[in-house]
């Protein structure tokens, strides 16, 4: 609610009511006065108050939606990563600037009490982001959804750096308590592990019954997703595991305290921890338990709903939809049909006729590492009924198969659900769907043509693409208040809610008055962001330099070690005394987490900090370049950078990155991409045009031919190219760290694994990066067309709205009203 919406009676009236709630609360909650309250007291009894709104819109909204008879969305995802959620719900509630002056009136600065709350870290990066966007996205539709995943206890880890090392510390974000989510104990659900499967006859038909297993019991906690000024309030619902017993007494009596609470631990384990690895597959059996644990709790009480509103579950896809993001919950399609067939007693056919009709699939990646396939013997004992299942799903399948590519046998192998005594997610996926799609257009055209086109000759029909977005109210709107008003000024505030108004905007690119208040936006934000640099790394930086941001995992395919070697090619010739090495400062800003067993990544991650401290350190090189490494990526630190950058670094080997949404977040803050033709790369080009974006390196075709070959360009290019030489010799001769820390990495480029050198390709794109990399100097130079294209970026985001990709999966998967 902004200043203007209500009259100044109203307005003090609803200032008034909230002062009274947020000091009433401080009184009650915590026995002190607002004066000698904490600041995290203050939050808590803020975020109170405002959920004391939103329950009453999300409880009337349950009302009437459990009354509708529509059809529902089940979004089942591993990863939630969420963020804060005070300032979003005020934001949405359009009652920020209400708050904020309530606040104020009581010497209260609500930037610092929205800095009191954790982030809901519930997520690796990419994936679990997009999850939070898409529920973001589905409540501003007015979309019925649920977002189904794990409560767990600690999300990804707290980073630190020291003496340029990653460290990792736990991220315990529940122990203060958390306002938003409400315990539902009449929803528990228990959940099967271990224990035999015996046969019976009933009805002269053969039936199953799982016996001596191990429960678990799933206790659900609900979270209100607001949509910006709607009446819809969906539902984040995340399953906690507890054990069923509170400690063994038999155990206990005996004296065997430890033993006693083994199987309690034993049980809670599984809803613990978020596992760090971000596309990357480790069959560990805790993972596996963590996917049966909330995939079936999901799916009991998704029919358990269905029974209560229909009369038979055979028209559960007319109310159901249920999406899988990528593989990790597969294992609810032979549990669905587990349910159907033992619980609801239909027969084989009937029941996958309903599973395939209620499932879609979305792939995120095509890096075989990261590729899900299960030991089918980890299965067949953790989870001896689905087990059995999924072994008749891949006869059935390989019997389909068979008659479809007779004598094939290689092509059925590599088909199958199960093969070599693994199972993969990804075929039983396909196997089972009715929808796969990619996430950029041409990560689809990869799927189609490479990874999956046995199976999209198959079941052509199946195919689908859906370019990923991201919201526009976070990443925007509250991210960077000072844009969006400057946007509303110019536009009026229609984009909020529909993203296709942002291009009213491109106009304004012509506009010299316009283009200078948002040079000035631009300029306010980085010097904010030059603050918060100082009190996380100690290096000041000059809010007049480029900003040049590569923000995202740390991932050798995501090349940091690419940007690296740029920013010591430019220290090189600074340091020759070249004649325009001097021109166009620019601070580098890295920000990345490493998943905690991936060496060279973190080996990265020290090398960069190494890099930083020699360069931020040379009096030569003073006021021309800076580097910096921000600690603890997170969302809440990607809202404060997104704001500031410049520069957006995407520089994937082509074909590697599924699709990226960084890449978005950046380009709708007015940042200019420097990227590869590589995931909605591509896209951003087609929106923005070749004249504001600069383009680099091989394609994805090139790549792929390369790998085809088997042989790598790299060692000859290191020993032939004097430039490249130079500046990999870093690595190994004393420049950045005299103690020959970062052999591993020198290794990597110019020698390899199985006599292929350099597997991301780095250096047959340096020069094509260092080009481009001149030209984005240059073009910094002239600010009025930097400025100019930075306008474009951010008119032109429109197509990457969250909004837009949901439109596309409600029109061609989902079909919900
Ligand atoms: C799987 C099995 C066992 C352990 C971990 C995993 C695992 C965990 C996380 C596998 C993959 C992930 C995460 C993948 C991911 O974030 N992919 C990104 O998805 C984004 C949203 O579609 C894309 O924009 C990115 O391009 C893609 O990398």
């Amino acid at each position: 609610m902004k200043k203007g919406s209500l009259s100044a009676a109203e307005y003090n009236a609803r200032k008034e009511f909230i002062k009274n709630e947020v000091s009433g609360k401080v009184r009650r909650y915590f026995g002190k006065t607002v004066e000698n309250a904490t600041k995290r007291e203050i939050y808590t009894a803020v975020s109170f108050t405002i959920r004391d709104e939103i329950m009453e819109k999300w409880v009337s909204y349950r009302q009437t939606a459990d009354k509708t008879p529509g059809k529902e969305l089940y979004y089942l995802s591993f990863e939630f990563l969420m963020g804060r959620a005070m300032g979003n719900n005020l934001m949405n509630m359009t009652e920020t600037d209400l708050y904020r002056d309530a606040l104020a009136d009581m010497n209260i600065d609500l930037g610092d009490i929205e800095e009191q709350e954790n982030d809901a870290g519930l997520g690796n990066g990419g994936l679990g982001r997009l999850a939070a966007c898409f529920l973001d996205s589905l409540t501003n539709l007015e979309l019925p959804a649920f977002g189904c995943g794990i409560r767990y206890e600690y999300g990804l880890f707290r980073q630190k750096i020291v003496d340029g090392y990653q460290i990792e510390m736990p991220d315990p974000w529940l122990q203060s308590g958390n306002v938003w989510e409400i315990a539902r104990p009449e929803d528990m659900k228990e959940v099967h592990f271990g224990g035999r499967v015996e046969e019976y006859m009933e009805d002269g038909r053969l039936k199953f019954r799982h016996v001596d297993y191990n429960t678990v019991i799933a206790e659900p906690y609900d979270m209100p997703i607001t949509g910006f000024n709607t009446e819809t309030v969906n539902t984040l619902r995340l399953w906690k595991a507890l054990s069923p017993e509170v400690i063994d007494m038999n155990e206990f009596n005996r004296g065997d305290y430890a033993k006693a609470i083994e199987n309690k631990e034993l049980a809670e384990v599984i809803s613990k921890i978020l596992y760090p690895e971000d596309n990357h597959y480790e069959g560990k059996l805790l993972r596996l338990k963590q996917q049966y644990f909330f995939v079936s709790a999901t799916i009991q009480w998704i029919i358990s709903k269905h029974k209560q509103k229909h009369l038979s579950v055979f028209d559960l896809p007319d109310y159901v939809q249920i999406h899988i993001n990528d593989t990790h919950p597969t294992i609810a399609i032979p549990e669905l049909m587990r349910i159907l067939m033992d619980e609801e007693g239909l027969g084989w056919d009937d029941a996958w006729k309903i599973v395939g009709r209620t499932f879609a699939y979305t792939n995120h990646t095509i890096l075989c590492e990261a590729l899900e396939k299960w030991p089918m013997a980890m299965v067949d004992t953790l989870l001896p009924r689905v087990a059995q299942i999924i072994h008749e799903i891949d006869r059935r399948q390989r019997e389909y198969l068979c008659e479809r590519f007779p004598g094939d046998h290689g092509k059925v192998e590599y088909m199958a659900p199960i093969a070599n005594g693994q199972v993969s997610m990804a075929n039983l996926c396909l196997t089972a769907c009715h929808s796969v799609n990619g996430v950029a257009a041409l990560h689809t055209e990869i799927l189609k043509k490479e990874t999956f086109k046995d199976y999209y000759s198959v079941y052509p029909y199946k195919f689908k693409n859906v370019t990923n977005g991201v919201t526009f109210r976070r990443w925007l709107y509250k991210a960077n208040r000072s844009l969006s008003d400057l946007i509303c000024g110019a536009i009026g505030d229609g984009w909020v809610k529909d993203y296709r108004e942002l291009d009213k905007l491109t106009p304004y690119a012509d506009d010299a008055a316009f283009r200078d208040k948002f040079g000035k936006i631009k300029r306010d934000n980085k010097a904010r962001l030059a603050d918060y640099i100082l009190n996380n790394t100690g290096v000041e930086v000059d809010p007049d330099s480029m900003f040049d941001v590569q923000i995202k995992r740390l991932h050798e395919y995501k090349r940091q070690l690419l940007k690296a070697m740029h920013i010591i090619y430019r220290y090189q010739k600074i340091i020759d005394g070249h004649p325009d090495a001097n021109l166009s400062p620019t601070t580098f800003i890295f920000a990345a987490k490493a998943a905690p067993g991936y060496h060279m990544a973190k080996l990265i991650i020290k090398f960069i900090n190494d890099v930083a401290r020699k360069i931020n350190n040379d009096p030569r090189v003073k006021d021309i370049m800076k580097v910096v490494f921000i600690e603890n990526y997170s969302v809440s630190s990607a809202e404060k950078i997104v704001a500031a950058a410049d520069l957006s670094e995407q520089i994937s080997t082509a074909s590697k990155e599924a699709s990226g949404t960084g890449n978005m977040k950046l380009m709708l803050n007015g940042a200019l991409t420097i990227g590869t033709m590589d995931g909605a790369n591509v896209e951003i080009r087609e929106q923005v045009g070749d004249d504001n974006i600069f383009i680099f390196g091989m394609s994805s075709q090139e790549v792929l031919n390369i790998y085809a070959s088997g042989k790598s360009p790299s060692s000859e290019l290191y020993a032939t190219n004097q430039v490249i030489k130079r500046v990999v010799d870093t690595l190994i001769d004393g420049t950045f760290n005299s103690e020959n820390l970062f052999y591993d990495i020198y290794r990597s480029l110019v020698i390899g694994d199985h006599g292929f050198a350099d597997n991301y390709l780095l250096l047959p794109d340096f020069e094509s990066y260092l080009k481009a990399n001149g030209e984005v100097k240059m073009k910094y130079r002239d600010r009025d067309a930097w400025l100019r294209s930075a306008v474009i970026n951010t008119a032109k985001a429109g197509f990457f709205s969250s909004d837009r990709s949901i439109e596309d999966y409600n029109r061609e998967i989902w079909h919900l009203r």
